[in-house]
């Protein structure tokens, strides 16, 4: 008998639904809406044209309609929706959505009749969202984290120094510019916990998971922080719901995807998480002391820790891991997006970028770049420019080495507070296709790397854990390394191990890098 599970993973872009079947370890469905496709909501790369520098709003009706696309498209297909046994889901980070005191009552009686987005256009006390693009609240950062004691007490007690992207923040700012429409809202949710509550037909509880990027949560405890709620905004305690441990039951679906879809009646809801916690899953970083980097649009160094430590520098954040414990997170945005210039100011494809990384040495001579083409959140770099050392402009080879090496550098370099020795890494994203890269990361990071078969790790993470959270509440709990395995296993022979003489090279190398860094910096 096959056992569905359905994880649906709203990221920036679009919403994915993934069934899984647990018995024979399959994905029995990968499809996907994109936001840009439902055109009268107006996104462009979901989101909406804004006129006001750092402001990145979306609308939330938009993530809304999808919902009803995507279940018509699984029935279309011929999905058994039936038998799926829960669903839980991944949402973008930090995006928050603003509710009037009715949205409960409106999830309670979704007529199935009508799509979603007429059932709930009338629920919102603010049109748009903003999302975790949006930077304009520098001002509010600095409000909260001196009410909290200063940025590293912020992070030490919230998980993350006050970050503009961040919900507590941009609360803050809404509760400032409008401050009755503030009043007038019932209930303030993450993208995630705003679709968990639309499945649900109740509003749904927070996980740790993106409960902790908001600048709002006690990292230790897993509950609200009295004191953040207090510095962000009049009130906040009565307009967010609990946080629950990411493998809690909200309850059975709603009605309206029962009478409209054909879902079975007690298909169990979980609590949804944010993309990245979800990723944590799907790449089956389950034990604590597990890496994996990420080399999509920007990089990032994910770990799992079995405390919590926070950054002393204020750059990397701590989430709860939906496995337990504690992930960490730094993000280096120029990633591809600096590779990619390298090899386009040299006419290179990406066989050429390899070849440029064949034709020279590990350590480079020294050779160095900061490609800061754009703002870099680790290091923060609010005024962007491209640092040279002792490296030729005119060069493409050595400059194609040189940014390979010192974002690997810098990884290894700002992930050390972290504390994670891992015994192997995984590398998932676009780039880690590229060998010759991977190799370099073997070699700064000492450690063998292997490439991970997955393409959506949040969504797969969502529908992991909704089968996990099934077990558990059906009292037949299943280990995660029996939940994850066939799913998220790293290809066996994509295995590359580090050079030793190569890492020898790097351990020197990183120290006059941190000194670059430095002097780039202004000390
Ligand atoms: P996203 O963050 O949007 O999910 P992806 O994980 O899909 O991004 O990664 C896309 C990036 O992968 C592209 O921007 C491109 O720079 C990079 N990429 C694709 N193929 C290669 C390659 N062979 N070598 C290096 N980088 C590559
Ligand atoms: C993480 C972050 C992004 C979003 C993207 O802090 O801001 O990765 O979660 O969806």
């Amino acid at each position: 008998m096959e056992r569905l599970f359905l994880g649906l993973d709203s990221s920036t872009q679009s919403l994915s639904p993934l069934v899984i079947d647990l018995d024979t370890r399959r994905i029995v469905y990968d499809g996907s809406q994109a936001f840009d496709d439902i055109p009268e909501y107006g996104t462009r790369n979901g989101v909406l044209p804004s006129g006001e520098p750092g402001v990145v709003h979306a609308p939330p009706l938009v993530w809304v309609e999808a919902v009803d696309r995507v279940f018509e498209k699984m029935k279309d297909a011929g999905v058994p929706l039936n038998r799926i046994l829960a669903v839980s889901g991944s949402g973008q980070q930090h995006g928050s959505v603003y509710l009037k005191p009715g949205f409960n009552a409106a999830l309670d009686r979704l007529d199935p009749d009508r799509r979603l987005a007429e059932n709930l256009e009338d629920t919102f006390s603010r049109a748009t969202a903003p999302i975790w693009q949006d930077s304009s609240t520098s001002a509010e950062c600095r409000e909260i984290g001196e009410a909290l004691g200063g940025m590293l007490a912020t992070a030490a007690a919230t998980g993350s120094i006050a970050i503009e992207r961040f919900t507590g923040p941009q609360i803050r700012k809404f509760f400032k510019q409008d401050p009755q429409a503030y009043e007038q809202t019932g209930h303030v949710a993450l993208v995630s916990s705003f679709l968990a509550s639309i499945l649900a037909g109740r509003v749904a509880d927070m996980d740790p998971g993106d409960g902790a990027g908001m600048n709002l949560m006690d990292i230790g405890r897993k509950t609200w922080l009295p004191e953040a709620l207090e510095a962000t905004a009049p009130s906040l305690s009565g307009k967010l719901p609990g946080i629950s441990p990411s493998w809690s039951v909200i309850g059975n679906v709603s009605s309206y995807f029962v009478d409209r879809y054909g879902l079975a009646a007690d298909t169990k809801c979980l609590v949804w998480s944010g993309d990245n916690p979800n990723s944590v899953v799907g790449l089956g970083l389950i034990q604590p002391g597990m890496a994996a980097i990420s080399l999509g649009t920007s990089d990032t160094f994910i770990g799992t820790m079995a405390d919590c430590h926070t950054d002393p520098r204020g750059e990397g954040h701590v989430f709860g891991s939906p496995a337990g414990g504690y992930m960490s997170l730094i993000c280096l945005t120029n990633g591809s997006l600096a590779r990619e210039k390298v090899k386009d100011q040299y006419g290179l494809d990406w066989n050429g970028f390899s070849g440029a990384l064949a034709d020279t040495r590990p350590g480079n001579e020294g050779r160095m770049i900061l490609p800061w083409f754009g703002p870099e959140t680790v290091p923060k770099v609010l005024e962007p420019e491209v640092h040279r050392k002792d490296l030729d402009p005119a060069d493409a080879p050595a400059n194609c080495r040189a940014v390979v090496e010192s974002q690997m550098m810098a990884l290894r370099l700002h992930s050390e507070w972290m504390g994670i020795r891992p015994e192997r890494m995984y590398a998932t994203g676009g780039a880690s296709a590229n060998t010759a890269i991977l190799q370099i990361m073997a070699d700064v990071h000492r450690s063998p790397v292997y490439r991970s078969e997955v393409t959506n790790s949040a969504g797969l993470g969502a529908a992991l854990r909704a089968a996990h959270g099934y077990l558990e509440d059906a009292g037949t709990p299943m280990p995660w390394d029996e939940i994850v395995r066939g799913f998220a296993d790293p290809i066996e022979a994509s295995r590359i191990d580090p050079d030793p003489a190569s890492a020898d090279v790097y351990d020197e190398a990183i120290r006059t890098y941190a000194e670059f860094e430095q002097d780039a910096l202004g000390g």
